[in-house]
């Protein structure tokens, strides 16, 4: 943008109304993840951007959180009278954010349809393509990005060559404008915009983006250097949500939230001295190589509630081709570890690795029966778009075969995107049901086991019907809205389109960083 259009844009009065989405659920599978008790971190972020920018006109409906349907959720976002609206959506989210951006064009084919998040950034090109009533997407990080659109919307400038985004052009083709390069100083950020969302029992606060690793079956959006906010930020969100809406539980939601080990005990120091952990419960989500016995004393003392590690499996030779930088000594050190403090661990399993067998689940059963997490979660491989396991799938290596691109089906519990070589997909849900009975029924935890029946019974019962049923998608007799799936048809996403989006994504991520890497003395740890 030039710098006579930045000053004309200054005397604007930014009366711009602008609404911030997440998208219902079809359908509830996964109580934690379909009706959370915490709102969408992502528009709390945008949300303060633009406000931070003097955008005060913005609403955020957040229809998981707030539980409601397609029909409330479109009627509160027209009641606001919007100019702009903006959706989140992962992947298995993207269709019910077509749907709310269809039915919108119907009623108000003026407003300008926003899509962002995880799945466009995976596979900006086709997203555009398939979903032909968003018309501009955001590619990555969105702050600065959504900025500059609603700037040069709002100067009545054409939404051309914005860095970040994907548009349409006047012939109806699609361009993709620069590169957009990550925010090294996220301590330029402002504090994501709680304020607009209702109160909520859980928060998710992140400290910082990024993470250093390269799993196959990530796409690792945020990019392969840690950004990191500073500790005094960080306390201060902490006490102004726990003061604000007391609410039961913070979650960290950063990728590794200890990948800098000094900087995190600073954090947990800070967060001792505040009491932060006696005031609510809250958790991380970290890597084995990023704790050790000092950590985990500092988990203690700061009153963590819960420190969960992805360990993805069990079998030796699946972990070194895996991109993670873990072995089993190392898994196995770390969870001694927690067990020294009694810090309560939570595990994440992903069964169905490149050419998985009996054999190597077994392993991974065996492993999570050995270190008993608390919460154990196992969940079934799905080929997200934009990762190396996408990528596989579709050239039929890894002993992967490609079911579908329905995105509706990419759920990491039950979904039904993936069939494999070795095993069949009966097996391997049998396997995984098998696995969380072994952790609790080997561990003597009946107890644990029947919370667990309880608080899943919803998703455990859509499972076993499904598994007995024999059904492969986990769509099958979900009711949808009736014209649900032709606004949103799914049909034109391609092998050949997994394999050039996942060639596309790790070029991009490059290119992300490129100055980055020059720019910044911060130190940047590489796997
Ligand atoms: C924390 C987290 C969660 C939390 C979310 C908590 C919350 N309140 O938001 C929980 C645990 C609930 C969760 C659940 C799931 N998650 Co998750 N999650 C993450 C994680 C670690 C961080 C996400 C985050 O909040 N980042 C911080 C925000 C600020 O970043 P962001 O969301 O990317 O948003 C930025 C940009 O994307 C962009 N943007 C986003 N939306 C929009 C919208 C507009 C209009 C614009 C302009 C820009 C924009 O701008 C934002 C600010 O820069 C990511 C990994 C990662 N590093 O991102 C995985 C990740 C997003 N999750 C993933 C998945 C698969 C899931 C599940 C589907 C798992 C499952 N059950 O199958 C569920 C989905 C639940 C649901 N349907 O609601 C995948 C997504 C892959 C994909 N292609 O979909 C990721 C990438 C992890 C991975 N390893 O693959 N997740
Ligand atoms: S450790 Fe692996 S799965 Fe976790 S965020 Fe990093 S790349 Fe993704």
């Amino acid at each position: 943008m030039t710098s006579a259009t930045n000053s004309a844009l200054a005397q604007t009065n930014h009366d711009l109304r602008i609404v911030l989405v997440n998208p219902p659920v079809l359908a509830v599978f996964e109580p934690w993840y379909d009706t959370p008790d915490f709102g969408r971190v992502a528009l709390a972020c945008l949300a303060a951007y633009l406000r931070q920018h003097g955008y005060s006109n913005i609403k955020i409906v957040d229809a998981k959180f707030e539980r409601i349907g397609f029909d409330k959720c479109l009627s509160e976002i027209l009641a606001f009278e919007p100019d702009i609206v903006g959706y989140t959506a992962f992947t298995n989210e993207i269709k019910p954010a077509a749907y709310v951006a269809a039915k919108l064009k119907e009623v108000k084919p003026n407003i300008l349809n926003i899509i962002g998040g995880v799945h466009l950034t995976s596979i900006p090109a086709k997203t555009m393509q398939e979903f032909a009533m968003f018309d501009i997407g955001v590619i990555g990080e969105g702050e600065d990005t959504l900025l500059e659109i609603v700037r040069a919307y709002e100067a009545k400038l054409p939404l051309i060559d914005i860095a970040g985004t994907i548009y349409r052009t006047a012939d109806g083709g699609l361009q993709q404008g620069p590169v957009r390069e990550r925010i090294m100083d996220q301590d330029s950020l402002p504090m994501p915009a709680w304020d607009l969302m209702k109160p909520a029992g859980t928060y998710y606060v992140q400290t910082l983006r990024g993470c250093p690793f390269n799993c196959l079956f990530c796409m690792n959006p945020n990019g392969r250097i840690a950004r990191k906010r500073s500790v005094g930020l960080i306390i201060e969100e902490l006490e102004y949500i726990i003061n604000t809406f007391h609410p039961e539980r913070i979650s960290f939601g950063d990728e590794l939230f200890s990948v800098d080990m000094p900087r995190t005990h600073a954090l947990l120091d800070a967060m001792i001295e505040k009491g932060i952990g006696q005031k609510v419960k809250w958790d991380v989500q970290t890597h084995v190589r990023y704790v050790d016995a000092a950590m985990f004393k500092k988990f203690r003392l700061a009153n963590v509630d819960r420190v969960e590690m992805g360990i993805e499996t069990g079998d030796e030779a699946s972990l070194k081709k895996m991109g993670k930088g873990t072995n089993l000594k190392m898994i196995e050190d770390a969870y001694k570890a927690a067990r020294v403090e009694k810090v309560k661990i939570g595990t994440f399993f992903i069964l169905g690795q490149p050419n998985e067998s009996s054999e190597s689940i077994k392993n991974t059963i065996k492993l999570a029966v050995k270190i008993n997490p608390e919460l154990p979660m196992f969940g079934l491989m799905t080929p997200y778009p934009g990762t190396a396991i996408a990528d596989m799938a579709a050239k039929g290596e890894g002993g992967y075969k490609m079911l579908s691109t329905d995105w509706d089906e990419y759920n990491k519990q039950i979904g039904g995107a993936l069939a494999f070589k070795n095993i069949s997909r009966r097996q391997l849900e049998f396997y995984q049901s098998y696995a969380y009975l072994m952790v609790y029924l080997r561990n003597f935890r009946f107890g644990a086991l029947l919370l667990f029946l309880l608080t899943y019974r919803v998703g455990i019962y859509k499972f076993i019907k499904k598994v007995i049923g024999g059904k492969q998608k986990m769509m099958h007799g979900v009711s949808k809205p009736k014209d649900y799936d032709t606004l949103t048809s799914s049909t034109l996403v391609t092998e050949a389109d997994m394999i050039e989006s996942y060639k596309a994504w790790s070029k991009y991520q490059k290119e992300s960083m490129v100055s980055l890497r020059s720019k910044t003395s911060v130190e940047i740890e590489e796997a």
